[in-house]
């Protein structure tokens, strides 16, 4: 039997593609800001709700280019329990990470651990909507207001994510970053973006992306080649008409976990917050000493039948050897992201997932 994965991408069918490939064979132009490039970034700021958008050919430049562009330097506040992208990219940039300890609902970064770790090194906030989940934008705004700093979410989750007030949770902070990896909600092969607030930030970040070129013979910053390619602006102009379908489908599959597996001793769910349009794109369980086996133990029972399920984010970035000789990785400073990473199993959530295997899936976890 073909095993289930944690993800499986979302595509559009293969023949509405072919005439936006036509375009570009005939065209010739496949990278360097073409016309897919410009409609896509133009299609996306008015799909996501914000006003500016800067491709990228992936998140992690993104990410290292947001800090560039801002010039952020010294040390940032930032999540140890997110992917490792997240911190290296403050390392690229020579900055220390300084990890703070999360919230033990959200597993964002939680803002009353922040002020203690703040040193007149520090100069930005880096926090992450883990699983998409809004983090507490307020508090974290009026740390940074009180203290002078900048913050740049890591947003690589949060494609389609709204808040209560419904404006688009990338509208927060300084600059926001956006992941259309192949295993995100959204997908362009590979792809990123940064959301900026104005014209002035997003024209210097669309200097960093291309060299710092700002015209044939001008060079204005030691920039990066970060540039999103005809090929994949293409796919994502299609994709945006498939994308509100997908997410429909994947709160379809998370309201069955959440109907089938309430309840079941020593298994916890993460609370859905309260008004947030969401985008459904992991499903984590927290699996308790309660429950009859180890987390571990459920991960393997669960890949012996051909199940992917994945211990995002286990370990802890504050654990990797070019972090944890930091004085803020030490785990006793960092309990509620510690029993996170112990606890988490991220199951099989996408759009073509069928009942049935989510089904087989829900009677292996019970057992
Ligand atoms: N910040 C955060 C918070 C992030 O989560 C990420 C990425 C980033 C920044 C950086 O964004 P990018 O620079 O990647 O744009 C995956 C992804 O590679 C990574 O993008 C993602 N986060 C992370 C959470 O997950 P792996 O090592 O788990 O990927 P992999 O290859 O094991 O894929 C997982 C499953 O997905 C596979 O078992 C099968 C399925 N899959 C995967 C790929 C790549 C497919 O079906 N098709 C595919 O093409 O890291």
């Amino acid at each position: 039997m073909k095993p289930i994965t944690v993800t499986r991408p979302d595509l559009p069918p293969l023949e509405d593609f072919l005439p936006y490939l036509q375009q570009i064979w005939d065209s010739r132009v496949l990278t360097n800001s073409g016309s897919f490039h410009q409609r896509f970034e133009a299609a996306l700021a008015d799909y996501l709700g914000v006003s500016h958008v800067s491709l990228f050919a992936n998140a992690t430049l993104a990410l290292v280019t947001a800090l560039q562009s801002l010039r952020i330097t010294g040390e940032v506040i930032t999540t140890p329990y997110s992917f490792v992208a997240t911190a290296h990219s403050l390392m690229w940039n020579g900055i220390r990470p300084v990890f703070a300890d999360v919230d033990p609902v959200t597993l964002n970064i939680d803002p009353a651990k922040i002020e203690a770790l703040i040193t007149p090194q520090t100069t930005a906030i880096m926090p992450v909507h883990c699983y998409g989940t809004p983090c507490d934008v307020a508090a974290l705004q009026r740390i940074a207001d009180d203290y002078n700093l900048k913050v740049i979410y890591d947003a690589a989750h949060s494609f389609g994510v709204r808040c209560q007030d419904g404006s688009s949770v990338l509208t927060h902070g300084d600059l926001s970053v956006l992941s259309f990896h192949a295993t995100k909600v959204f997908n362009t092969f590979e792809g990123g973006a940064i959301i900026s607030p104005d014209a002035r930030t997003k024209q210097r970040i669309d200097h960093l992306k291309n060299f710092g070129f700002v015209n044939e013979t001008t060079v204005v910053a030691t920039g990066i080649n970060g540039k999103m390619s005809e090929f994949n602006a293409a796919l994502g102009l299609l994709q945006l008409q498939h994308v509100g379908r997908a997410i429909e489908r994947r709160g379809e599959v998370e309201r069955h976990y959440r109907e089938r597996l309430a309840g079941v001793p020593g298994l916890d769910l993460l609370e859905e917050p309260s008004g947030v349009t969401r985008n459904h794109s992991y499903f984590p369980i927290m699996v308790g000493p309660k429950f009859r086996i180890s987390r571990d133990d459920l991960y393997q029972h669960l890949r012996d039948a051909g199940i992917l399920a994945r211990r995002y984010f286990y370990p802890l970035i504050s654990e990797f050897p070019m972090y944890r000789g930091l004085p803020s990785a030490r785990p006793d400073l960092l309990p509620v992201a510690q029993e996170a990473a112990r606890r988490v199993l991220c199951l099989p959530i996408y759009p073509s997932l069928s009942q049935a295997d989510q089904d087989r899936i829900i009677d292996l976890i019970k057992g």
